[in-house]
């Protein structure tokens, strides 16, 4: 009997949630404590394995730089999240760290989307949540250094600039990384009364949503002095996603109404070529980005942001269907893979690193819908990491989600995003007011002001 019960209520919380048992205050709160105890221990590792480094290679016990000098990715990424989890004695030790040892008058070429969306944003954020002026300044130091970027005919950036010498590389972009720097330029502009960080910023994006196809969508790759489409390609997945997120954010940030047309008109294309309905829920597919036409059916963990995106611009219905694939692509093949092909249900890219997109669906989905449907899902999740990434020195990678075998790496957006949005979504809905916050990227949240 009791074997039956317990069954019947794996199947309803597993399979349907559409009778979904309600979620206590007190699991909620259980939940906020695992996130935070998780948290730790990562930090835990970085302390004691990769102390000054970018990051922690959790199975080898040693740091990882990205570039010649340390950035201290993990330290400027995860300070905001301990804040936000109060976890005040964190929150110190890595603000020391950065103030002790992070410069940017370094001899690192480096990328700018990942630099803007970690660096620029984490440390405006930190600003903004703790007051201390040094976090500005080191924000305007990393910008200035940045901003030779986007010397091109179009304005569109190059990927690449040197932060000593200013030297750029890399001409060919595309959209997410040419779109994805407009919340952290144009916040440094707010904060600076400097209008020439949002100019470019935005000037480089719209150059992208100028040269949209007739179908209103945007391919994958561009000749930034040309304006040429180099791939054609469109989908909501890896080189164009933020692009679409900082449109709308744009509008929601900075109250632009140029961006909220663009919007309009994107999110229409995307739902009309993009969206494919199965019986898993509402997966998005490739198109060529001018005919419409399907080139791939492939979805992944990158995708799962656009259900929260969805229900963040008010289209719950959509938000739901893609949200329910989000949970399937989960649950389906263990933990999520970064890619899969939802025609032949089939593994693409087997691995999974830590990403947070799907967690930060089902935190948009539940403050909008307050369906306790989507803490059950995030809690799957959490639940998930802890068991399967979780090593002695921190969180690990998967190599493979179906053998749940780990690799040697633990992304900065861990802390910056992932651990973020896993907490919110349990924590109370002051932890982070979404009708005075705007969450970046990777989830640093800047004040609309
Ligand atoms: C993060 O660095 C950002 O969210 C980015 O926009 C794409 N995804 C990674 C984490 O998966």
């Amino acid at each position: 009997m009791r074997l039956r019960f317990l069954l019947a209520f794996h199947l309803i919380s597993v399979c349907s949630f559409s009778q979904s048992p309600g979620f206590s205050d007190s699991l909620r709160s259980e939940m906020c404590n695992k996130v935070r105890d998780a948290c730790r221990h990562a930090w835990q590792g970085y302390k004691q394995f990769a102390w000054g480094y970018d990051d922690l290679r959790p199975l080898t016990e040693n740091g990882r730089n990205w570039y010649k000098q340390s950035m201290l990715m993990t330290p400027v990424d995860a300070f905001d999240t301990f804040i936000l989890l109060g976890l005040k004695e964190e929150a110190k030790e890595s603000k020391e760290l950065i103030f002790s040892q992070l410069n940017f008058d370094a001899d690192n070429e480096v990328q700018v989307f990942e630099i803007t969306i970690r660096q620029l944003a984490a440390l405006q954020t930190a600003y903004e949540l703790d007051g201390d002026k040094r976090f500005l300044a080191l924000a305007v130091d990393l910008a200035k250094r940045l901003l030779p970027a986007f010397n091109s005919n179009t304005g569109m950036p190059y990927r690449y600039v040197h932060l000593q010498t200013g030297k750029t590389r890399d001409g060919i972009n595309n959209p997410a990384e040419i779109g994805t720097l407009l919340l952290e330029f144009g916040k440094l502009s707010k904060l600076t009364g400097d209008p020439v960080y949002f100019q470019k910023a935005k000037k480089a994006l719209m150059a992208v949503f100028d040269r949209r196809a007739s179908t209103g969508l945007v391919g994958e790759t561009i000749d930034i002095q040309t304006g040429e489409w180099k791939s054609k390609a469109s989908h909501i997945s890896g080189y164009i996603d933020s692009y679409y997120e900082y449109v709308y954010k744009g509008w929601k940030l900075f109250g632009d109404k140029e961006l909220k047309k663009a919007w309009d008109i994107h999110s229409a294309a995307i739902k009309k070529y993009l969206l494919r309905e199965t019986a898993h829920g509402s997966f998005l597919t490739r198109v060529d980005m001018n005919s419409g036409k399907e080139i791939a059916s492939y979805y992944g963990a990158l995708d799962a942001f656009y259900a929260g995106l969805l229900a963040y611009s008010g289209d719950l219905a959509t938000a739901r269907k893609v949200q329910k694939a989000n949970y399937y692509m989960w649950t389906h093949f263990n933990i999520e893979p970064e890619e899969f092909d939802f025609k032949t249900d089939s593994v693409r890219s087997a691995y999974y690193v830590l990403r947070p997109e799907n967690l930060e669906s089902c935190f948009y989905l539940y403050r909008y819908t307050r369906s306790d449907k989507y803490l059950w899902m995030a809690k799957r999740m959490v639940d998930d990491i802890v068991e399967h990434c979780k090593n002695k020195a921190g969180f690990a990678s998967l190599k493979d989600v179906r053998t749940y075998e780990k690799t040697n790496s633990m992304e900065s957006f861990l802390f910056g995003e992932t651990f973020k949005y896993a907490y919110l979504v349990f924590a109370p809905a002051s932890a982070m007011d979404l009708k005075k916050n705007v969450l970046t990227t990777e989830a640093h949240p800047f004040r609309i002001k």
